[in-house]
């Protein structure tokens, strides 16, 4: 038996890179469709060789677990937003959010595209929210240098609107290939350029993914009264407004309310978080 971990998926073969460096074409064993569960890209596995065929005998257990692309054991997201072209979607990037905290995975916020415009605006919302920013523009060298101390022997998912530059980045970062396309195609095509899932290894020790972007969030499994856990710039002051319990939305004497109010907690957060929130109410009475 020899440890592995998947990287890439294709037709029903895992490919598995073993203690040995070579990668593996395998099977996964007909326990785990049984058992309905199914190996993902990043999961850390038992293989068995035989003639040079492998079949997947145990997968570990997960530290995390992403749905579409479905991926686990991701340390970091990489949250890729361009400054502009495309314009971004601050609702996006807040549901990005609130989803890799939900998972415990640790975000980092990436404004690319900063030769086109300035990414300062951005930069002050999330840094005032807790995130690390870094700015890159994918057209210099910069980038490598940027963002390694964030990725280094961690394995990273790069996530974010089609067009921000995410496999441009990746392929300065890993010196591979990976297809690019222009926004005016993309936008023709309505669709991700990059369509396939693979954990590219860092040379500096790590893995990264470039990702079609998470397009389906599992938010559900938040309980609206307990949203503001996931923004941690709400989290931090809890229990400090007049009513025990206060969701932060209508109740009078509001901690939050005030802070945003002030400036201390950006407008914008504070309204995803009430989209969210309303959402998310939405979900469990339908459930009812
Ligand atoms: N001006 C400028 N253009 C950039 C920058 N980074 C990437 N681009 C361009 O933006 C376009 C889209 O880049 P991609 O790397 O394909 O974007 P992506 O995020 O991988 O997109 P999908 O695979 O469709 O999700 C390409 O034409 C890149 O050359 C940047 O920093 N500045
Ligand atoms: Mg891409
Ligand atoms: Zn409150």
């Amino acid at each position: 038996m020899t440890k592995g971990r998947i990287i890439k998926g294709i037709g029903g073969f895992y490919y598995v890179k073993a203690a040995d460096n070579v990668i593996y074409e395998c099977k996964a064993r007909g326990i785990f469709r049984k058992e309905s569960i199914k190996p993902a890209i990043g999961d850390f596995v038992d293989i068995l060789v035989e003639n040079g065929k492998g079949s997947i005998e145990k997968i570990y257990p997960r530290t995390s677990y992403l749905i579409r692309p479905t991926v686990a054991n991701i340390d970091v997201l990489v949250i890729v937003v361009a400054a502009a072209e495309p314009e971004p979607n601050i609702l996006l990037i807040d549901k990005l959010l609130v989803n890799a905290e939900n998972v415990g995975i640790k975000p980092v916020i990436l404004i690319n595209k900063t030769d086109v415009k300035s990414g300062d605006a951005l930069k002050e919302i999330y840094e005032k929210a807790g995130y690390p920013v870094v700015l890159t523009c994918a057209m210099e060298e910069n980038v490598k240098d940027a963002i390694l101390p964030y990725i280094k022997d961690k394995t990273s998912a790069f996530a974010g609107l089609s067009g921000v530059g995410k496999s441009t980045i990746l392929n300065l970062i890993t010196d591979t290939q990976q297809e690019t396309g222009e926004i005016s195609d993309k936008i023709k095509r309505g669709k991700h350029t990059t369509r396939h899932v693979e954990l590219l290894e860092l040379k500096e020790g790590g893995y990264v993914l470039d990702t079609p972007g998470f397009s389906s969030f599992e938010l559900n499994t938040i309980k609206a009264d307990e949203l503001y856990k996931c923004f941690p710039e709400m989290r931090e002051i809890e229990d400090m407004c007049r009513f025990k319990g206060c969701v932060h939305i209508n109740e009078p004497d509001c901690i939050i309310k005030e802070k945003v109010e002030s400036g201390e907690i950006a407008k914008s957060r504070y309204e995803s978080y009430v989209e969210l929130f309303g959402e998310l109410k939405k979900i469990k009475e339908w459930e009812k």
